[in-house]
């Protein structure tokens, strides 16, 4: 069976968690169109509200910079179509960090093995309960294991969503050792026959030299049970921390080989551009968006539809 992305929610809930982001500053952004004429100061407002959009002073810059050579070399003078290239430059920029993108194979018998990882507080137990719910929409069975023993909170919290989203939980006590409990983990979702098992993981700092060891000793005990386990490695990324949150997630990123990323919180920022500072710094794709604290609150990113919601909501529709 192949395992590809799917379109699992209505766009309309991407939508509507970018409200908050649409009406900050993009909507600045698109406003600065509504204008007579192209000219400098267009551009340096640009830049600046692209900054101030999460999106990072790279990025904006070379956004920029893409924009003012286009409209030169193609004589542009209209505003709305200088728009227009904006849109296109910030797609195709979203597009590059997709292509990396590796079509994942779900096979009979084989467990698909999701390690999430990330920084404290990011998110990673919630977006579990959300991919849990996501793969069973597909008919997939799903199991869950809290490899994060550092909190008894966090084993709860897993277990609190396992029950709610109905998925089996596999847990030690707190304190106990992780590598213990990924073991039983596959060595249950096996004898189950269990399609897709995600691993909670501890969100201690990312500096700490011990957690980077502890994710490594964790793949493998997988790879001891399936070769290509994990097939998926994500990284959260809470889209409320902007360019402080990049930054800790590139260090992640360093550490352990990251697949995919989600980008939660995304309802909760008025800024919403670091999905283009993710693309372009981790060059990892980014696969899918939190859009609330449910576990229905997940979408999957495409690139089109992020853009044009950023921009223009469901006025324009999709
Ligand atoms: N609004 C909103 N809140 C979210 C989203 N994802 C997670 N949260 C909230 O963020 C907080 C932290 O989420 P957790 O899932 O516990 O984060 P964590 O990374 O597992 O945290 P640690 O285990 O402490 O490292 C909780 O209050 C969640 O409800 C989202 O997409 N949108
Ligand atoms: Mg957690």
């Amino acid at each position: 069976m192949k395992f590809f992305r799917r379109k699992a929610e209505p766009d309309v809930k991407l939508e509507e968690s970018l409200e908050k982001t649409r009406r900050g500053v993009f909507s600045e952004i698109s406003r600065l169109f509504d204008r007579a004429t192209i000219d400098d100061d267009l551009y340096e407002e640009l830049e600046m509200l692209l900054i101030q959009a999460d999106v990072g002073w790279d990025v904006s810059q070379r956004l920029v910079e893409e924009l003012r050579q286009r409209v030169e070399r193609d004589r542009i003078a209209d505003p709305a179509a200088a728009r227009e290239i904006v849109r296109e430059e910030m797609i195709q920029l979203l597009e590059g960090a997709s292509r990396n993108r590796t079509v994942k194979i779900l096979q009979r018998g084989v467990p698909f093995v999701i390690m999430v990882v990330g920084v404290n507080g990011v998110g990673k137990t919630t977006s579990i309960a959300k991919l849990a719910a996501y793969h069973q929409r597909f008919g997939r069975s799903v199991m869950l294991a809290a490899g994060d023993t550092f909190r008894a909170a966090a084993i709860d919290q897993l277990q609190l969503w396992g029950e709610r989203v109905g998925v089996p939980v596999i847990a030690h006590a707190q304190g106990a050792d992780p590598g213990a409990v990924v073991f039983d983990a596959m060595q249950a979702a096996h004898a189950r026959g269990v399609d897709v098992l995600i691993v909670d993981t501890a969100g201690r700092l990312h500096t700490k030299h011990n957690l980077m060891a502890e994710l490594s000793k964790l793949r493998k005990i997988m790879q001891k049970q399936v070769d290509a386990a994990p097939q998926e490695t994500i990284l959260v990324i809470d889209a409320t921390t902007g360019q402080n949150g990049l930054v800790q997630a590139k260090e992640f990123s360093n550490a352990v080989a990251i697949t995919d990323i989600m980008i939660a919180k995304l309802d909760g920022t008025a800024k919403g551009g670091i999905a283009f500072a993710v693309a372009k710094e981790l060059g990892t794709p980014i696969s899918y968006v939190g859009t609330g604290e449910k576990a229905t609150d997940l979408a999957e990113f495409r690139p089109e539809t992020y853009v044009d919601s950023l921009f223009f909501g469901s006025e324009e529709g999709f």
